[in-house]
């Protein structure tokens, strides 16, 4: 099959002992791991902005990267164009989903009307390609952070014709979503937050961007898009502060303002980092408050302070990750995106290629080892031993609420001392995960 990736053939499983670079090691769509096959469990998707968009440029130099598809102007016949290669990059490699970014897709025009009419086009040829294909939409987004208008921010500028301009773009970015049937739809806050406090009344700017939700969910609720609402937090980048911080902040900003029945957040890895936080306390936060909504996959770089968005390749995080969301029984209508782009001196697009697969295949491994540790109950026993002080005697009545300071009072005072503490076992549990990573 020629096209724009004619060395590059289908991706297959060939199992971990294969020397052929293009094909899974571990990866086998069809392969049922805890009663799930592994394609519908781990819901991969490709992002469109880094793997067809993403040119190489950093703040020191040029764009490398060998992407033909860019060669030519920014106009709406090679955004056509661009749609082809990245259906043939999604077959190739078996990935079931893809994200993108309005401006991802379509060019702007001098206007809205004009923009809007540039990506309505690109949109129709996407849905061609999706119906022919059967490849699906994860989540559509808006881009609130390229244009200058967006210089203060979007729903939280101080110029509230920016609110407004935002305000439609997302209007159009849902209607686009849901005409493709995406599954869900993703606020990315990269500038609303601010760069010094003495130009920002603070709460006056998160009561705007409380609003702004709002009035997407009164949207999408008017034309019937049934997909889940999705705020991925991040701390800073672009942003000194960005006010979706962290799981956290996110969790306790949507109940403040009544959000916390239309959202759940869309964690990445390396912004849980950047928070100064692990993949995995972001995860079980989001599950502890039952808004585990999706996962942009992808690593930072322990020595560099900023968002460089690696494929991930670690087992020992993809396990991590893989544990907290067998324990949350799966990723609902979320999925894996690879919001992770190849390294600048990788510029070929066959490097496209070994990067995805490198992450579909770590998440694979990820998935096995958890399924196989959560088999043989290794977590469930380690806490039911740690915690049993609470299913009996004064630990249930504490839970059941039946126990006032007075009556811990009266209990300790006869009883004259707590019970010794047991080990911790940090290091014994560290070993058993070992044992599993293989
Ligand atoms: C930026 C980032 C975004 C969002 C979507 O760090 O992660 O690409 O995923 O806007
Ligand atoms: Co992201």
């Amino acid at each position: 099959m020629a096209g724009d990736f004619p060395d590059v053939p289908k991706i297959e499983y060939e199992g971990p002992k294969t020397k052929n670079p293009l094909a899974f090691r571990h990866y086998n769509a069809e392969e049922v791991v805890v009663g799930k096959t592994m394609e519908e469990y781990l819901r991969f998707a490709v992002a469109y902005w880094h793997t067809f968009r993403g040119m190489g440029v950093d703040p020191f130099g040029a764009g490398t990267m060998l992407r033909p598809w860019e060669a030519d102007e920014d106009s709406v016949d090679n955004a056509k164009r661009r749609v082809e290669v990245a259906f043939e990059f999604f077959t190739k490699l078996g990935a079931p989903y893809y994200c993108f970014h309005d401006r991802d897709v379509a060019p702007e025009g001098d206007s809205l009307r004009e923009t809007n009419a540039n990506l309505d086009a690109v949109v129709a040829a996407m849905r061609e390609h999706q119906d022919a294909t059967g490849v699906k939409l994860l989540w559509g987004t808006a881009s609130l952070f390229t244009n200058p208008r967006f210089m203060h921010g979007a729903a939280t500028s101080c110029n509230a014709d920016a609110f407004a301009y935002a305000a439609a773009q997302v209007k159009k970015a849902i209607e686009v979503t849901h005409s493709l049937g995406g599954e869900n739809y993703v606020f990315w806050g990269g500038r609303e937050g601010y760069t010094t406090l003495y130009n920002t009344d603070m709460k006056r700017e998160m009561d705007h961007l409380g609003r702004f939700f709002h009035l997407a969910v009164d949207h999408a609720r008017d034309i019937g898009f049934t997909g889940q609402f999705l705020i991925e937090p991040k701390p800073k980048e672009p942003t000194k502060h960005q006010y979706d911080f962290d799981a956290g902040n996110c969790i306790a900003f949507l109940k403040t303002y009544d959000l916390d029945k239309h959202f759940k957040l869309n964690l990445e890895t390396n912004h849980a980092t950047l928070a100064g936080h692990t993949m995995m306390h972001e995860l079980e936060l989001a599950v502890s408050a039952g808004m585990l909504g999706s996962i942009d996959a992808n690593r930072g770089d322990l020595l560099l302070g900023w968002d460089t968005d690696q494929f991930p390749t670690d087992i020992y995080l993809t396990t991590r990750v893989m544990l907290v969301v067998l324990r949350n029984g799966g990723i609902g209508s979320g999925g894996f995106n690879f919001d992770a782009k190849v390294r600048r001196e990788s510029f070929e697009p066959v490097d496209l290629f070994h990067a995805h697969i490198g992450g579909m295949d770590a998440f694979a491994r990820g998935l096995k080892i958890a399924a196989a540790m959560q088999a043989d109950g290794v977590f469930e026993g380690i806490l039911k031993e740690r915690y049993a002080s609470w299913d009996s005697g004064i630990g249930a009545k504490i839970e059941a609420g039946e126990a006032s300071f007075a009556d811990l009072e009266e209990y300790m005072l006869e009883k004259g001392e707590a019970d010794a503490n047991a080990s911790g076992r940090q290091e014994m549990i560290e070993n058993i995960v070992n044992d599993y990573i293989v």
